[in-house]
This record gives structure tokens, sequence and C-alpha cells, in this order.
């Protein structure tokens, strides 16, 4: 990089990157650390985005394919396999800029109920009092729709969604969707994830991950971030004599 100049001190960060520099940085994701509950995580000073959603939805294989890297996060074939909070770090040369939290899935019925309650009370302490949470990524299968579990959990999230919380639902596994499905899919989901994001994602055809890499690289930026704010508030009234 050029040394900067005093012209220089105006410039800023840039508010946006394209597909390939956004995978490029996604590239960088490196496994940071593991916990079962929230008090066991280091606290961060980098903005965080979590993959939430139903067992199975594919959270694991979704942060794999964003990382372009096979095994970051377990993946299977088998509900339940993600049962801790696993935290990748992203940045260049070694710098941690963002965090990326794969957390368990919800919703898998072949565990006990002690178990699935335990989990959800790990996941929504998670959810609702991680300081450096910025985001959240709700994966969920189209051929399901948004379950109520996953209606529940926005229901809980909603005052922090109101307080700036960004999220995502990412419909996965887009491949097993013949174009007319995708288009309603996207648009059912539309409607029902008041304030939040709504993208089509498949591992397999690697439909959408750009797009969704250059969302995430944008929302792990503050500078982005007002800019983004600015934009959509409403124009201020005139003021009063
Ligand atoms: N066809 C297709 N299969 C996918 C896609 N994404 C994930 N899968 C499959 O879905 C299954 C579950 O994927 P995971 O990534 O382990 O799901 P998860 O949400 O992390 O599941 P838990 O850890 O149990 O909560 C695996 O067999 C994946 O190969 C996709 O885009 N297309
Ligand atoms: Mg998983």
């Amino acid at each position: 990089m050029p040394p900067s100049s005093p012209a220089d001190t105006t410039s800023t960060a840039p508010l946006c990157i394209d597909g390939r520099a956004a995978m490029a940085w996604m590239h960088t994701a490196r496994f940071f650390t593991t916990a079962a509950q929230l008090h066991q995580l280091p606290e961060v000073q980098v903005p965080e985005i979590a993959f939430v959603g139903r067992s199975n939805a594919g959270k694991s294989t979704a942060i794999n394919t964003l990382a372009q890297q096979r095994q970051l996060a377990f993946a299977s074939k088998k509900p339940g396999r993600t049962q801790h909070i696993n935290l990748f770090a992203l940045g260049r040369q070694g710098a941690m800029d963002a965090v990326l939290a794969d957390l368990p899935g919800y919703g898998y019925a072949a565990v006990s109920r002690e178990d699935k309650l335990r989990w959800q009370r790990v996941m929504l302490n998670y959810l609702v009092q991680r300081e450096s949470l910025s985001a959240f990524v709700l994966l969920c299968d189209p051929r399901l729709g948004l379950t109520e579990l996953d209606e529940a959990l926005l229901d809980a999230l909603r005052p922090r969604v109101q307080a700036g919380l960004r999220f995502l639902v990412l419909l996965t596994k887009a491949d097993k969707l013949t174009r007319a499905q995708q288009a309603k899919a996207l648009s059912i989901t539309r409607l029902q994830a008041g304030g939040g994001e709504v993208r089509l994602f498949s591992a397999l055809s690697k439909q959408g991950v750009e797009e969704v890499a250059q969302l995430l690289w944008q929302w792990t930026r503050p500078e982005a971030n007002a800019a983004a704010d600015a934009e959509a508030a409403p124009p201020a009234p005139p003021e009063q004599a």
C-alpha cells in the first residue's frame, strides 16, 4: 500500500467491495475458539455474526462454503452435529476484524427434552446477551419455510433488531428448488421477515454466495453501516420557528 500523504487524511475506508474481494476476506476464516456456554466465550472487540437455525438447515455448510474451506465448521447429514458455540476469526494477515459464530441447531426431534431445552437456553442467552453480536443469519430450508421455532427466535430478538441488530434470512439448499419455487419462497419469506434481508443460497451451485459475503462484509464495517442507516433514515422534519 502506498504511504499516506497529508492529502489522504480525509479519505475513508470503502463502503462496499466487489464479490471477489468479499470472498477473499471470507477465505481468511480460521478457527478461533469453542465453548459450551456463553460465559465461557472470550469477549471480542470486533463485530460478530451468528449463524442460527433449525438443526440440519445448513449452518455449518454455509460457513464452509463462504470460507471456501471444506471442514472449517463440522457439517453432517446427521442432525445435531454442532453442539457448541464455535467461533471463527476473519481478517487479513492474522488481524481479526470480525467473528463468525456457528451455533447448534434447534428443533432436532431425536434428542431428549432436557437437552433440547438446555440448548435453546444456551442459544437464546447468547443471542440476547452477547455484546459483540452485530448481526445474525437465520438459515431456513425453503421447503419447510420459517417454522414456529424460527418465528419464536425472531420474536425473542425483536428488541435487539429494533435497537439496530441486523439479520438475514438465508434460504438454503436452493439447488433443490425449481426457479419458480425459488421465486415463491423468496417472496413469501420477504413478507414474514420484517426488517431483515432475505437471500437464496446453495452450497452446491454456489448461488448467492458472493452476494452474502458482500453483505456480511458491509455489516462488519461500522462506517458502511452508518452510511446505509443515513440513507435509509427519513429526512429530518423542518425546524420550527
Ligand atoms: N443440496 C444441498 N445440501 C446442503 C446444502 N447445505 C447443506 N446441505 C446438507 O444439509 C445437511 C446438514 O448440513 P449442516 O451444515 O451440517 O447443517 P447444520 O445446520 O449445521 O446442522 P446442525 O449442526 O445439526 O444444527 C448436510 O448433509 C449438508 O450436506 C445445500 O446448499 N444444498
Ligand atoms: Mg452445524
